[in-house]
């Protein structure tokens, strides 16, 4: 079983690249399996990894290269006995050091089978200005351990911004692969990643010493989490699942998520006009499954409805990890979004 880890910002793409990844890799004739690790209560990414017909194991509530390290050890080991895949994709939270979760990996006693694969970082190529302004320090992080690094969100960039922000990263990073790429559309620059993707996946087996005990220069107070709070990038964090409790439309269901949305985002902005992270809502019913994304104070309410053969009962998750806002603060908007629409909209929950 070999290791692949895609880490990056809060929003930068993980889970759509996830997605993209592994089927890719499923159409190849590998075995593949998903681990992801959400901050909040409630995970999100893990439904929608399901809906789109990959295995997936959902860590929710904390931080797989700090808090969960122990829950890390326990799930890797339960997908090695159950299933054994040819490659366990690792999508850990947008707060995470990749580099702290390959070092965990590695000191953890799985035998030979288990060997690790490169480490990918995204990061939001359209938002790197906003990003780096932001937290410096901890984003530069999540490159600088980094084998490939992918600009993501390509189509969203002007070409001299992209060969600005592949100056940057070079300057961060000397040694890794940097790819600019746009995960969300078809994009022929994919082929080429996955061929170094594959490529790398059938030489880890040798260049997976090269992260050594000790080697991790992020200091453990660094990853210091309390209360859905992550302290190096001032990120909080708060999710709920809602249950509908009656047959809704497709319609009333979009209708109803695009509004929740908006509100929340609204109330997110009159908290911090200059957030960053992810808004995210995943829903389905028994006609329809979509999750809706806003990664900071400049984008819109995206809708994207996923192709699934799951029917299920009503539900709803609305998770937020967002800049510079509380907890608490967070919490309540989440509720007063989601009564407020709910209400309106006349669906029960
Ligand atoms: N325009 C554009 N949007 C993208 C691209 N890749 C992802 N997105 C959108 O960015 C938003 C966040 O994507 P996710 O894949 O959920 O990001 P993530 O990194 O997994 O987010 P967290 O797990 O919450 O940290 C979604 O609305 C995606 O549709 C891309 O290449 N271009
Ligand atoms: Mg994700």
């Amino acid at each position: 079983m070999k290791i692949l880890i895609i880490s990056g910002f809060l929003g930068s793409g993980k889970t759509t690249s996830v997605v993209k990844i592994g089927k890719y890799l499923k159409n190849r004739g590998y075995t593949i399996a998903v681990l992801v690790n959400d901050v909040a209560d409630v995970g999100v990414d893990g439904q929608v990894i399901n809906e789109n017909g990959l295995e997936s194991k959902e860590m929710p509530r904390g931080c797989i290269c700090c808090t969960l390290k122990y829950a890390l050890e326990g799930n890797i080991a339960l997908i090695q006995a159950e299933s054994d895949p040819d490659i366990l994709i690792i999508e850990p939270t947008g707060v995470a050091f990749p580099d702290r979760i390959k070092e965990q990996i590695e000191k953890m006693d799985f035998g030979p089978e288990v060997t690790m694969g490169p480490i990918i970082s995204l990061i939001d190529g359209s938002k790197f200005g906003q990003i780096m302004e932001h937290s410096e320090y901890a984003a530069t992080k999540q490159m600088e351990n980094a084998d490939l690094i992918v600009i993501n969100k390509r189509d969203l960039m002007e070409q001299a911004e992209i060969s600005a922000v592949q100056n940057a990263i070079r300057n961060i990073n000397l040694d890794a692969d940097i790819f600019s790429l746009s995960f969300k559309d078809k994009d022929l620059a994919f082929m080429e990643f996955m061929s170094v993707v594959e490529s790398r996946l059938g030489m880890e087996v040798q260049a997976s010493s090269a992260v050594k005990e000790g080697d991790s220069d992020c200091p453990d107070n660094m990853c210091a989490a309390n209360d859905d709070h992550f302290d190096h990038f001032n990120v909080s964090s708060y999710a709920d699942t809602y249950h509908i409790e009656h047959t809704i439309d497709t319609d009333t269901a979009i209708t109803a998520a695009t509004s929740i949305m908006k509100d929340l985002k609204n109330m997110v902005l009159a908290l911090n006009p200059k957030f960053l992270g992810h808004l995210k809502i995943f829903l389905h019913t028994e006609f329809i499954a979509l999750r809706i994304s806003v990664t900071s104070y400049l984008d819109n309410p995206e809708v994207e409805v996923i192709d699934t053969d799951i029917s299920d009962h009503g539900e709803f998750t609305v998770f937020a990890a967002v800049t510079d806002v509380p907890r608490d603060n967070l919490a309540e908007i989440v509720k007063r979004s989601v009564m407020g629409n709910s209400c309106q909209l006349g669906i029960s929950i």
